[in-house]
């Protein structure tokens, strides 16, 4: 596209959202301050560098084998730099623990530290790409039962508690490291496929598990943690020890992060919904933004209803600033890298689209009782020239504007991505 048409079309559309008292320039500053958190695992299918990695487990599934895959760090590091490069703004990445630098050694989860991380540290340094992390409690023998954490096999429970600690070491080391906070998520697979008697003994152990893993406190400037819930995976159907009400209750009462997975509930329920519910009660929310496709919690972001909505629930409540918002698909059917980019670029055009909405007019109409109104405004904005705001922001950035990514994650392929055989 012209770089005249875009600022022209911009200069156009700023003056229709200013009609509706919309400050498009205002509106791109804020979109600048929000860094969505990239998870690495898109790029390789969640498949991690350890020396005896297996298949992958938990319930995860990444389906479709299209060429390409990351299959070391260097790799990774050289894909994510190239996504970084094809979307606007500055963005963080979330590391899981099966990423760490582990040489030719087997390093088992109980002995990961900061030393295999140290790659990392310097990587986040040299490109300023700020880190988060995630243990990892899948894809390993002493997951395979089912259990990790609510695990009744006291050696594997110790076991997984360790990594957590390790896990939260490091997190506060990163924190520590690039002057702001690393949130480390934990997610368990636990649960059964059929019918169980003791819900209560499991969800007992997670709940004494997860006290024994956080006992240790580090100061929130370094890290904070969260927990995720999910309501069914693969294999466990029936029954998921760690679900919704579990950690509602656990992060409210320790004073964590909640993680809300946009994937990890019944297909009708509203996650957008959801967040002004815990906000009444946790004071930070980390998000997995994602989309579920029937049985599956992890297709590439589009800028569907659902992401929208939450993205203006954040809006309208104003709690970008307190919100932590991850990203988490993963989908090797197709180019992994064009994957990335499509995700992320819809994930932010649905908030540039949350952003130029004019709440405080809405607000009033709601207030007043004037309910016409709030619904027609409402349609009238999903025509407003929306991609003319989205267009500039990414000229602005010197990143490819509209479909031209496209072309772009076609010529990595071919120049990087087809010699990976
Ligand atoms: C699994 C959870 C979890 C994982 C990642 C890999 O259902 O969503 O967040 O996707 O930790
Ligand atoms: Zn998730």
């Amino acid at each position: 596209m012209k770089e005249q048409s875009i600022l022209n079309a911009y200069e156009l559309a700023k003056e229709q959202y200013q009609s509706v008292d919309v400050q498009v320039e205002d509106t791109l500053a804020d979109l600048d301050k929000i860094n969505l958190s990239v998870h690495c695992w898109q790029a390789d299918d969640v498949s991690g560098f350890e020396q005896d990695a297996g298949a992958l487990g938990g319930g995860l599934a990444v389906t479709g084998n299209y060429p390409g895959k990351a299959r070391n760090i260097q790799e990774m590091r050289t894909d994510l730099q190239k996504v970084y490069s094809l979307v606007p703004g500055r963005q963080r990445l979330s590391l899981h623990a099966i990423y760490g630098e582990f040489g030719n050694k087997k390093v088992d989860r109980d002995e990961i530290s900061i030393d295999h991380f140290q790659g990392w540290a310097d990587w986040s340094r040299q490109y300023g790409i700020d880190l988060d992390f995630n243990a990892t409690l899948f894809s390993h023998a002493r997951a395979n039962e089912g259990f990790t954490l609510s695990s009744k096999n006291e050696g594997n429970r110790q076991f997984w508690i360790e990594h957590v600690r390790r896990c939260r070491e490091i997190s506060a080391w990163f924190g520590r490291q690039q002057g702001n906070t690393c949130v480390h998520n934990t997610w368990i697979p636990d649960g059964m496929k059929d019918t169980t008697i003791d819900r209560f003994g499991y969800r007992k152990l997670l709940m004494e598990s997860l006290d024994e893993a956080l006992r240790i406190k580090y100061p929130t400037s370094e890290m904070k943690d969260a927990v995720e819930s999910k309501l069914f995976g693969i294999g466990s159907e029936s029954f998921v020890v760690g679900s919704h009400e579990f950690y509602l209750g656990y992060a409210i009462s320790r004073g964590i992060l909640l993680c809300i997975d946009a994937g990890h509930f019944h297909p009708t329920e509203v996650v957008g919904d959801k967040i002004s519910a815990v906000y009444q009660y946790v004071d930070e929310v980390l998000l997995h933004l994602t989309r579920g496709v029937r049985w599956d919690s992890d297709h590439v972001i589009t800028m569907n209803d659902e992401t929208v909505l939450i993205a203006q629930e954040l809006r309208r409540m104003d709690a970008f600033g307190k919100t932590s918002i991850g990203l988490d698909f993963f989908d090797a059917s197709i180019n992994r890298i064009g994957a990335y980019v499509s995700g992320i670029r819809s994930a932010q055009k649905s908030i540039l689209y949350a952003l130029l909405e004019p709440t405080d007019t809405l607000r009033k109409y709601e207030e007043n009782g004037q309910w016409f109104e709030r619904l027609a405004l409402l349609e009238e904005m999903k025509t407003k020239p929306f991609g003319a705001v989205w267009d500039f922001y990414c000229l602005q950035h010197d990143v490819p504007v509209a479909q031209d990514y496209i072309a772009a994650v076609g010529e990595y392929e071919k120049k990087e991505l087809s010699n990976r055989i």
